[in-house]
């Protein structure tokens, strides 16, 4: 974290209780209920927990409700049978819902779509029988790779209803990076579409695709969704036997298919995030912690009521979308909006417009989108009607209080509770939140542990202390099983710190004289640009491979929109050892295609050495410090202290 951000979250002392009105209506609407349900679910997990799964249907109940014999590989609803898929969608297209709106979708150049409850449960059966139909069996591993549209929702949604594991890839990912995770997946399949719209251009998904898995003999089928359903086709080319148009293979199939009885323990899906080393992690979510976990986080930190028209602005490739967009809403029989685009397409209101338009309630998105929209101007939001909101949420990094108080005037009218929600890919869903009816909050801050969360902030020897290391201090149902194929991996990188007995996040944070926490940032080597988590060493491994690199250094350093920015040190070799705007733009395309555009640098600075001990180990504290202009930390243990004044001088050229 940045000094500017630590000192204006140190000086943060503005307190917004929950409008009255607010909590008057809420589903949890006093302290008093929080914290008592909070500590019942400390000293009764298993009962609080038993409840909470109660609300959702099971094929056969569960033996047990939490198994810790195997840490840390816990097991949740231990023999319980159940369909994250029903409880998302037959579940209400059975019922009263059946005709109630569960997805209302906007494409990027304005088409419009609406599917029911009941005809979410049509078209997720169909395309369940289609996966069925090219050979998918319970237990396959399903790669996704498809724009914002009902269909990436469908996709899913149909997986889970055969047990087959889905792995979705965000469409901004390079082939490279379908490569690598239709590899490590084992992916029998590849899903996606000839296109989706971005920023008024077609994204060539299906070319990537090609690219992708050329060298992948896992993959036998590509099946290929027309971005307009009954309507024009993109081109794309088509590999006999090998690729299937969606809409030809649909026609042949039936409407029914039943819901896998899955096992509370089976596999749900993987979903690829980057850590401080290596090549990036399968994350492994199963079926019934993560549906009960999800279901119960949505209702009560979205208070989610049946009128409410629901808005997270995430992409389904994250997270985010997979537990807030997907299971957790529709297992609560939300209606849930979904939108395809960018926010400033054709304008920087397209927001705005769209809340007014649907009557959002109920907003959740990324503090790198807010503070983007505060620099488009205030006129964009004030050309809208945002009466319908009631309830804004933010996720993805920590929110700077200025961009707290704007989003708290500029969008909720100083009426709206926003809930600051802390969590990452391997806890499934949100675990330090406000409840908007009863918690008072203060910007900056993700103020309290959900149910069942019991947070702490350590040093390293695993004393509570003000500032230092989040910890959870015990399993919740939505927490990761594992990573994919490296059990090692998942217990040196979540429970090495404190002998096992927390899970380590990777989190700095501070705690408040009211028990608040304040997650500062990460403590690892991972950066996080505009909410999108990427691993320093993933990227100098790239720079690496182009012939001219000798050695790289990649740094996070604080930037205005994105939260942080990315800047490499590059140290070159042979031709070009001076480096040049062409080389520059080798690296920053070599960057697009081995991860994606969006893990571009900010700054590429070449360099005739990097500040290293005398063991031979980078300093990034040093490079650091260049790249902020700050005074130099100590720089006596370096092999050669000149080397940084001329960083210094090249990096402020
Ligand atoms: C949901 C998601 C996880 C990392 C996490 C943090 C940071 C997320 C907040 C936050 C401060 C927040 N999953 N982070 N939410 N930091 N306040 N409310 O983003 O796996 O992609 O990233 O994001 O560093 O470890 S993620």
């Amino acid at each position: 974290m940045s000094d500017d951000r630590m000192e204006s979250v140190l000086k943060e002392e503005r307190v917004f209780p929950p409008p009255p009105s607010f909590a008057a209506n809420a589903l949890i609407g006093d302290m008093e209920t929080y914290r008592r349900e909070h500590r019942r679910s400390l000293e009764d997990p298993d009962g609080f927990w038993a409840e909470a799964a109660g609300e959702l249907d099971w094929f056969r109940p569960w033996e047990r409700v939490f198994d810790g014999s195997e840490a840390p590989f816990f097991q949740w609803f231990v023999g319980g049978k159940l369909n994250i898929c029903h409880n998302a969608v037959d579940r209400w297209a059975d019922g009263e819902k059946r005709d109630t709106p569960a997805i209302l979708w906007e494409g990027e150049p304005g088409d419009q779509r609406q599917l029911t409850y009941g005809e979410l449960k049509t078209e997720v059966s169909r395309f369940a029988n289609v996966l069925k139909s090219l050979g998918i069996h319970k237990g396959d591993t399903v790669a996704i790779y498809l724009p914002m549209t009902p269909e990436l929702a469908i996709a899913v949604l149909a997986c889970a209803r055969i047990g087959a594991i889905h792995s979705v890839i965000f469409a901004g990912f390079s082939a490279d990076s379908i490569k690598d995770r239709v590899l490590d997946a084992d992916s029998k399949m590849v899903i996606t579409g000839d296109g989706g719209w971005r920023r008024g251009s077609v994204l060539p998904l299906k070319s990537v695709v090609d690219e992708g898995v050329e060298a992948c003999a896992c993959v036998d089928k590509v099946l290929v969704v027309p971005r307009n359903p009954g309507g024009e086709r993109m081109a794309c080319e088509m590999r006999p036997g090998r690729d299937f148009w969606y809409d030809e293979v649909v026609a042949g199939v039936s409407d029914e298919c039943p819901c896998e009885e899955m096992d509370a323990e089976d596999m749900l899906f993987l979903l690829y995030t980057s850590g401080s080393t290596g090549k990036p992690k399968g994350i492994m979510h199963t079926v019934g912690g993560y549906s009960v976990y999800t279901y119960l986080t949505s209702k009560y930190v979205f208070d989610l009521k049946p009128e409410d028209i629901y808005w997270c602005s995430a992409d389904i490739g994250w997270i985010t979308g997979h537990s807030y967009i997907v299971y957790g809403p529709l297992q609560n029989g939300a209606t849930v909006l979904m939108y395809e685009g960018a926010p400033n397409h054709p304008e920087p209101d397209r927001f705005w417009d769209i809340v007014d338009r649907y009557k959002v309630s109920i907003f959740y998105t990324a503090p790198t989108a807010i503070r983007a929209f505060m620099k488009w101007g205030d006129d964009w939001v004030e050309k809208h009607d945002l009466s319908s909101l009631r309830l804004l949420g933010t996720v993805g990094e920590p929110i700077n209080p200025e961009a707290w108080m704007w989003y708290h005037r500029m969008i909720g009218k100083e009426r709206c509770p926003i809930v600051d929600t802390w969590w990452q890919t391997e806890t499934g869903g949100i675990l330090l939140t406000p409840l908007p009816g009863v918690t008072p909050t203060k910007p900056g801050s993700a103020t309290l542990p959900f149910f069942g969360v019991d947070a702490a902030v350590l040093d390293p020897e695993g004393n509570e202390v003000d500032a230092g290391l989040l910890a959870i201090r015990r399993p919740w149902p939505g927490i990761l099983r594992g990573i994919w194929g490296d059990a090692e991996r998942f217990r040196k990188t979540y429970w090495c710190n404190w002998d096992g007995r927390y899970y380590f996040p990777g989190d700095g944070a501070r705690r408040d004289k009211d028990g608040y926490f304040w997650v500062v940032g990460r403590v690892d080597d991972v950066v996080n640009v505009s909410g999108h988590r990427i691993g320093t060493a993933e990227l100098e491994s790239v720079f690496v491979e182009h012939p001219n690199v000798a050695e790289s250094a990649v740094i996070g350093v604080p930037h205005e929109v994105k939260g942080q920015g990315l800047v490499a040190f590059v140290l070159l070799r042979g031709r070009d050892a001076e480096g040049s705007e062409e080389l520059r733009g080798e690296l920053n395309d070599l960057v697009a295609k081995k991860i994606g555009k969006f893990a571009r640098p900010e700054k590429i600075i070449f360099s005739a050495d990097l500040p290293k001990t005398r063991s031979g180990k980078i300093m990034r504290r040093l490079l650091r410090d260049i790249a902020t202009g700050q005074a130099l930390g100590n720089v006596t243990t370096l092999a050669d202290p000149s080397v940084v004044d001329s960083l210094k001088e090249k990096y402020q050229a």
